[in-house]
């Protein structure tokens, strides 16, 4: 049983219930005998309630559970005096939990109280060309308190996408442009953001609608955006791979100031504080503060280096640590501090892989620090270190400070909690906040609620469930299939069903499964209710999922110019110039290692100009296949490419052209199951080709896709995968 230390504050009340809805009259007579005035009657949109409190978020990147001096960083190695100035003066949560091992489904979390794995990010992250991944529609933290007057600020790492969508497709934001919607779509007042990661392959900074400074591109006439003075020490001329969490990303061509990478921290923070500084004593403020500190590349500022005694990556949490001392000392120096509720944590655990010697987090490691405590496993992993993060909360007078407190919450619970400090009841279940609970009172340390929740989702990069009750939790241990086979290898270990008792065995060394059969048996029910259900703050019907029908695409219509049944090797003009090629199961199957430079291959003759060319394909371990068809003469290519996840047409550079002039002309998202024949049809007429696979069409249009083919390339990409029935018709 996880309970709540005794507070040291003045509050008794005795009536909350875990639950917001019954808890919200409980809410108004506890907080008139605590002396506040949260007002039930005034919550009518844009009223301005100055006796609400001001809120400030600081969500850090990958900061681990042990990376802290007050969750028990050895101080010989690191010191970060301003965090736990947070947990001297507030209160220190031991089990707040993040709902995703990786960045932008925690952020979407955070926002919307909801669980990402809800949309249609089942795994990984949002890409740097993601559209915007919250409906603008959604109830979020910043449309909530817009709503009741409070002036909003998002400045910091972002990596919630931008722009829409246009429809399915999955077209790439095009940064030299407005992008809108955003997060002033959102209820954000003002924005200023590394777009999605630091060290990302833009190289700019996002202030509101368009990239900071951006001198030319698709900008409206007549308006000019504002950026940094050309001397601006806080940015460089250029941006290079060497600035590049991933040296190989192509950089961005735009004309814009570039970040500096040392001096992204310093200039994050100046921009919050300027914020803070037009802030007006009789407007509530909320700003999320999102720091890119301490995500990888790891670039504390010159002055920091060398400070720490766990290397670089402790010098760059005494970065983070700096930036939270500058805004709590901003907001003494504005007499702010005593009417703002700052809440402090880490959007997932942190990175951790001792076997990568190389990595500065391992280095640090072998200087003694604990990143994620004692906890099993890290950032991506379904074990506690990915999830179980620092968490504090400082309201002057309101939070015990000094305080610590064992309660089992999430990251997610936050606009749940932001509705209940405001007095702005939420809507129905099924309608937003739908995973979220009340945690207040755990903050202002009233222990007659607990627990806040009984259970909790957790959700790991490879989209692995796990879900938490009392001492148990239970891993799923089901991958999605488009993981790559890297991750598959890699993390195998998550990949099977097992149970911890965390009160035993906070480390899960100890799989209890077989011992606990009918526990394993409640636990996934729940699961399996919570996430069929569509929410989980009170207990969804059971829902029975029909089996969707499989989609079988008529006959396609033409003469047959070409039958290739492919239960064999097909003979001359065919050709297997790379990889291994086998018969099997009356199909054929290509095989490449995840090493190889180059996919498998198998070539045949495509003798068409206008027609149809159809297959059946399978996926075992490939991680994609991709269909290249050459057009005569060899001048020009295309390819419709196939993966468990996603659709997308491309045009290849043409003989001449160099390799960036790929163009993408379809994207979208796909759900394939592995092991699984599926049919695949391309149709070309004029210029114009249009692929269907299991339900989903991806159309597109280039004057080259209207010429006469000559050649088609079966590829296979990382592993194996299979062909049969292949047909043509004109
Ligand atoms: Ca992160």
């Amino acid at each position: 049983m996880k309970t709540c230390s005794p507070p040291s504050g003045r509050f008794h009340a005795r009536y909350f219930a875990a639950h917001w809805l019954h808890g919200f009259a409980t809410l108004i007579l506890m907080t008139a005998s605590a002396g506040l005035s949260i007002s039930a009657e005034s919550n009518g949109a844009n009223s301005t309630d100055r006796r609400v409190p001001n809120m400030v978020l600081i969500l850090a990147d990958d900061l681990g559970y042990g990376s802290v001096g007050c969750y028990g960083a050895d101080e010989r190695l690191i010191q970060t005096p301003n965090i736990d100035r947070l947990a001297k003066e507030g209160r220190r949560f031991t089990d707040a939990n993040t709902t995703s091992s990786v960045c932008s489904p925690t952020r979407y979390s955070v926002l919307t109280g909801r669980y990402c794995w809800r949309t249609t990010l089942t795994h990984e992250v949002l890409g740097v060309f993601s559209p915007l991944h919250i409906e603008p529609s959604r109830l979020n933290m910043a449309s909530l308190l817009k709503r009741r007057g409070y002036r909003t600020a998002a400045i910091g790492k972002w990596h919630l996408g931008y722009g829409d969508a246009q429809g399915a497709l999955l077209f790439r934001t095009d940064y030299a442009a407005e992008l809108s919607p955003g997060p002033l779509d959102l209820g954000f007042d003002y924005h200023f953001a590394v777009p999605a990661n630091h060290g990302d392959l833009t190289g700019v900074y996002v202030e509101n609608r368009f990239v900071y400074g951006l001198r030319s591109g698709n900008i409206p006439a007549g308006l000019t955006l504002p950026g940094p003075a050309a001397d601006d020490s806080n940015f460089q001329p250029t941006y290079t791979a060497d600035d590049m969490e991933n040296p190989r990303a192509k950089i961005l061509d735009l004309d814009a100031p570039r970040r500096k990478n040392k001096r992204v921290m310093g200039t994050l923070t100046d921009k919050a504080i300027a914020w803070l500084g037009q802030q007006s004593s009789d407007q509530p403020f909320f700003l999320y503060f999102t720091p890119v500190a301490v995500h990888n590349p790891i670039t504390p500022d010159d002055d920091l280096a060398g400070r720490s005694g766990a290397g670089p990556y402790g010098d760059w949490i005494h970065e983070l640590d700096r930036s939270t001392g500058r805004i709590l000392d901003a907001l003494d120096q504005l007499d702010l501090a005593q009417e703002t509720l700052v809440v402090f944590t880490s959007d997932n655990g942190g990175v951790f892989r001792p076997e990568n010697t190389a990595s500065l987090q391992t280095q640090a490691y072998q200087a003694g620090l604990r990143v994620n405590g004692s906890l099993r496993g890290s950032k991506h992993s379904i074990w506690e270190g990915g999830f179980k993060v620092p968490f504090l909360a400082r309201w002057p007078g309101k939070i015990p400070a000094g305080t610590t407190c064992r309660e089992m919450v999430s990251l997610v619970d936050l606009l749940a909690t932001t509705a209940a400090i405001v007095g702005q009841p939420l809507p129905a279940a099924d309608q937003a906040a739908e995973d979220g609970f009340n945690m207040l009172p755990a903050l202002l340390g009233d222990a007659s609620a607990n627990p806040i929740r009984n259970d909790l989702i957790m959700h790991s990069a490879d989209g692995v469930f796990a879900i938490r009750r009392g001492p148990w939790k239970w891993i799923e241990g089901i991958p999605v299939d488009a993981i790559k086979p890297g991750a598959r290898k890699s993390r195998a270990a998550e990949h099977k069903a097992q149970l911890y008792n965390l009160d035993n065995d906070p480390d899960e060394t100890q799989d209890v499964s077989e011992a606990n059969p009918e526990l394993v048996l409640e636990l996934s029910s729940l699961l399996a209710r919570y996430r069929d259900g569509g929410y989980s703050r009170e207990l969804p019907p059971v829902i029975t999922k029909a089996e969707a029908p499989p989609t079988i695409l008529p006959p396609p219509i033409g003469t047959t110019v070409m039958q290739e049944p492919l239960d064999a090797l097909p003979a001359a003009p065919w050709t297997a110039p790379r990889g291994t090629w086998r018969a099997q199961d009356e199909a054929v199957w290509g095989t490449s290692q995840p090493r190889d430079q180059q996919p498998a291959g198998l070539r045949g003759p495509l003798p068409i100009t206008d027609g149809t060319l159809q297959y059946d394909l399978c996926f075992r371990q490939a991680d994609r296949h991709s269909l290249r068809i050459h057009t005569a003469g060899n001048q020009h290519s295309f390819r419709v490419v196939v993966s468990p996840s996603l659709l997308e047409i491309t045009k290849n550079p043409s003989a001449g052209e160099s390799q960036d002039q790929t163009l993408p002309l379809a994207r979208l998202r796909l759900a394939l199951k592995r092991g699984q024949w599926h049919t695949l049809r391309v149709t070309f007429q004029g210029p114009q080709v249009v692929a269907q696979i299991a339900g989903v069409t991806a159309k597109a249009n280039h004057p080259i896709l209207g010429q006469a083919k000559e050649q088609m390339y079966l590829l296979v990409f990382e592993g194996d995968a299979g062909f049969r029935k292949l047909t043509v018709v004109q």
